[in-house]
């Protein structure tokens, strides 16, 4: 496909006024007869046809006001209709009728079916795959839905809005109809119809309008939709207090599908779910997947707001729905859990996927000016850094500032489609500030570098901070502005006091935010009595590297004294990176390995503090990732090095905390029943951190197990089966752990993928013909993107050792298995290429095998998707 540019953008030359749509649902021929009314947007050009989008359509009637439609005033082409000589001024009503095969449709895009239930996913560009239409999201319409289908098949037949009404129709099938009141783009339509069983339920808004709510699941599930209920309520309550937003139709449902291409999606009234995030007990759920459940359910309950009544204008503001949408839900598990824990996941999250793709060949700005292929651009860096973009602003403005602004926000675009200028202009207006400089957030790409060092006066009794940023250069950004970069910091003297400064000067402080807007800056504060240690960055107010040479006391001092929870996992990690570096290093150059005793006092001190929460020491227990030293190395990067000195690490840490970890573990043991709270968790996840410790020192694998055994909830028990798998992989203890899990859970497709990633992320070489074994499993299923993603995108993502085995053999065959899935869906197939995205940061031998592989893609090009076509050719770049 051509590229498309923001700067190309202009409005329709029609206005979409109404849709009426009806659907006889057929699996292999539905028809769609779509009505559209429109009239010419003032001052638009007369003679300027209507151009409607259109995606492997076959058009079978075409009608202008009711009349057949001349075959001279009208142009069908593979992606598009133009349709001429329309009138001035009036409205007039086109109506087009198509005819689709949604079984045949394995790119999940537009409307398919999976395991019998017809459902459809229309962002971005699904709906030109229903019928010709200004498939656009500035183009907003009211819409009704008739849909017409055999009875017994699908006696559900839903659509966005309320419902009008249903009846019978016709010998063998009936008929509803919906009818939403609110203006919306065509990207948020749903349909979904078929046999599903039901959770009911109802929220009270704030204005006491009282809506139902309902979660469909195949049959014999409902009981699995309970916690996703529960979150829903929440979240609807949540937006209410602190967005002061109200639901705003009589009916909120979800609908929970096996076969999705992303998480969830957001349709006005009617959310289509991954049922990955909406199916949760503790027999068959860890408490991440209850975790991703609550979030999952928050975000596309928000975007009835942040998205929906104010949606985008054009696919490059993506951001301004997505960014914002993301910080909302953030904040919501943060108040709804440990707002540190919280954060600290964020940060690790952050780190781990959308640093390497600024850093990389796919870098681009949070606004994006330019793209091939939409698709591709629902990125970490859209979804992740545009949510810390908005923190920053609640940062600089503070929390009523930030949400004054807001509120304005929604008064001012309700119903609209509308910019990241408009949002940003709401809080400019609202606080009376300029963000002008603060904008470079969206606009320039590149992780932002800061050097940073402190100098203390005794006698002159200050203290001076020198900041210097800089920011990488990046697919066509080379060079950069400096940006307003907002961070919290504190001054921590002896035991935890924190100092305030008679005066600052060289630069704006407001509060515990440091304003840095220069490229190089340095703060001056007087009336300092004793050397501080700075605490800088603290909660990561801003989305930024620090470069601050810290000695290890400050460090130890920060990891033992901030009052900010996440500055003290910060010094943990910092203490950490430099022993895992040099023991990659040392591996590499196959010399000793030798962990620094202070590090391992650190851990273990944390680890046996009950003042602190278990899932902080969890988190603190947890160590910087393979991919966080290959981050921190840079270049010339040897995964099997890495792995083998972070083992090192663990082990050196297993050996002098066995005692800590044996006494944690005995004395977490859960008793009585599950509860998915956080706290609860928490000491799950410590005492499973507890355990991977603990079999890093045993020789035997009975410990393990014994644990695999004994434990009574999928989080004990999936950590119980990945310490067998990874510690032990040959034993016969692990073969056995793992055939029972696979016969106990053989008919819960979600759980499997468990066992598919366990095994996929097996260190060593062998694991990529473990991996091709397990694609030969009756579980496996290629048409399904959940077990795609758990058993090929772990392996790729998460498995750093067994994806780069030096000669190249895991490459080929990844990329192999990319051609085959772009043949079904493009969109996962595009997706899972990117894990090839970091391949220069390979040490050279290993970087010409993948960039082979790249090749082998790349050479396929007249046969490739303009999905994996673009990512292969950017990533090659
Ligand atoms: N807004 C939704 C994005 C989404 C999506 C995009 C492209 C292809 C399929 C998709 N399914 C969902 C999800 C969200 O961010 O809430
Ligand atoms: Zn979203």
């Amino acid at each position: 496909g051509r590229t498309i540019h923001l700067a190309d953008y202009r409005p329709t030359d029609f206005v979409l006024e109404r849709v009426d749509l009806t659907f006889e649902l057929d699996p292999t021929e539905t028809k769609v007869e779509a009505r559209l009314i429109f009239h010419r947007r003032e001052g638009a050009d007369l003679n300027a046809p209507l151009v409607l989008d259109g995606d492997e359509l076959n058009m079978t009637g075409l009608l202008f006001d009711q009349i057949e439609m001349a075959p001279e005033r009208y142009t069908e082409t593979a992606d598009s209709l133009t349709i001429r000589d329309l009138p001035e001024s009036v409205p007039f009503e086109i109506t087009v009728t198509t005819l689709i095969n949604p079984e045949a449709n394995t790119q999940l895009m537009g409307l398919y079916r999976s395991n019998g239930i017809y459902c459809t996913q229309c962002e971005a560009e699904g709906f030109r795959r229903i019928t010709f239409f200004p498939d656009r999201p500035d183009v907003l319409a009211v819409y009704t839905v008739n849909i017409i289908a055999d009875k017994d098949a699908n006696p559900l037949l839903l659509s966005n809005g309320n419902f009008l009404g249903g009846a019978g129709y016709g010998p063998g099938k009936h008929f509803a109809a919906w009818f939403d009141p609110h203006p919306k783009p065509s990207y948020l339509f749903a349909l979904v119809a078929g046999d599903l069983g039901v959770v009911e339920d109802t929220f009270v808004t704030m204005s006491e309008r009282e809506v139902a709510l309902k979660i469909y699941v195949e049959h014999g599930k409902e009981a699995r939709a309970a916690y996703a209920m529960d979150a829903l309520k929440r979240s609807m309550k949540w937006d209410e207090e602190v967005f002061g937003r109200e639901y705003d139709l009589d009916i909120f449902m979800i609908v929970a599908v096996s076969d999705f291409n992303m998480g969830a999606m957001e349709n006005k009234g009617l959310n289509i779910f991954n049922d990955k995030y909406v199916l949760a007990d503790p027999e068959t759920a860890t408490d991440q997947d209850y975790a991703n459940i609550e979030a999952i359910i928050a975000h596309e309950y928000f975007h009835n707001w942040t998205g929906n009544r104010i949606t985008c204008r054009d696919w490059f503001q993506l951001c301004l729905k997505e960014g914002l949408t993301v910080y909302r839900d953030h904040e919501f598990s943060a108040d709804q859990r440990s707002r540190a824990v919280k954060r600290i996941a964020e940060v690790r999250h952050l780190r781990s996927e959308q640093f390497p793709e600024d850093a990389g060949p796919l870098a681009h700005p949070v606004r994006p000016t330019k793209f091939r292929e939409i698709n591709n651009f629902y990125t970490t860096t859209v979804y992740e850094k545009g949510s810390e973009v908005t923190r920053m602003i609640a940062t600089i403005l503070g929390r009523d500032g930030f949400k004054k602004g807001m509120d304005l926000y929604f008064e001012r675009h309700d119903g609209e489609a509308a910019t990241v200028e408009d949002f940003v202009k709401s809080f400019e207006d609202a606080n009376g500030r300029d963000l002008t400089q603060f904008s470079l957030w969206y606009h320039q790409a590149g992780t932002p570098q800061i050097t940073v060092s402190s100098t203390y006066d005794a006698g002159a009794k200050t203290l001076s901070l020198s900041l210097e940023q800089m920011v990488p250069a990046t697919p066509g950004q080379t060079a950069k502005e400096p940006m307003h970069i907002p961070l919290k910091f504190a001054l921590i003297g002896e035991n935890g006091s924190e100092a305030s400064p008679a005066a600052v000067s060289g630069g704006e402080v407001t509060g515990d935010v440091l304003h840095l807007t220069e490229r190089s800056q340095t703060f001056v504060f007087t009336g300092i009595g004793a050397r501080p240690v700075v605490s800088l960055n603290r909660s990561f107010s801003a989305p930024v590297t620090l470069h601050f040479a810290q000695s290890k006391e400050d460090l130890a001092h920060i990891a033992r004294h901030d009052s900010d929870l996440f500055a003290r996992w910060q010094a943990i990690t910092d203490l950490a990176l430099p022993n895992l570096m040099a023991a990659a290093k040392a591996a590499a150059a196959g010399k000793a390995i030798e962990c620094d005793a202070g590090l391992s006092d650190a851990l273990l001190a944390i680890a046996a503090d009950e003042t602190l929460e278990a899932a902080f020491r969890a988190q603190a227990l947890a160590l910087p990732s393979e991919s966080d030293i290959a981050r921190e190395l840079g270049s010339n990067n040897d995964p099997d090095a890495i792995y083998k000195g972070r083992q090192a690490i663990l082990s050196a840490i297993a050996t002098a905390g066995a005692d800590t970890f044996r006494s944690l573990y005995d004395s977490l043991a859960s008793g009585g029943s599950f509860t998915p709270d956080a706290a609860s968790a928490g000491r799950r996840a410590l005492r499973n951190a507890a355990l991977g410790f603990l079999a890093l020192s045993d020789k035997s694998p009975a410990g393990a197990a014994q644990a695999f055994a004994k434990a009574d909830n999928m989080t004990d028990l999936a950590q119980a089966l990945t310490v067998l798998a990874h510690r032990f992989p040959e034993a016969p203890e692990t073969h056995a752990a793992l055939a029972a899990f696979e016969s106990r859970f053989a008919s819960n497709a979600l759980v499997l993928d468990k066992w598919f990633a366990i095994q996929a992320t097996i260190p060593g070489e062998g694991s990529l013909e473990r991996v091709m074994r397990l694609m030969q499993n009756p579980h496996f299923a290629a048409s399904n993107p959940n077990r795609v993603r758990s058993l090929i995108g772990t392996f790729a993502f998460a498995n750093a050792t067994g994806f780069n085995r030096p000669d190249g053999k895991a490459y080929h065959f990844f990329a192999e298995e990319i051609l085959a899935i772009d043949k079904r869906n493009p969109q996962l197939a595009a997706r899972l290429l990117t894990a090839l995205r970091s391949w220069r940061l390979l040490e050279p031998v290993r970087a010409e095998q993948a960039r082979e592989a790249l090749m082998t893609i790349e050479r396929a090009a007249p046969q490739l998707s303009s999905d994996v076509a673009d990512i292969v050719e950017r990533i090659l770049k």
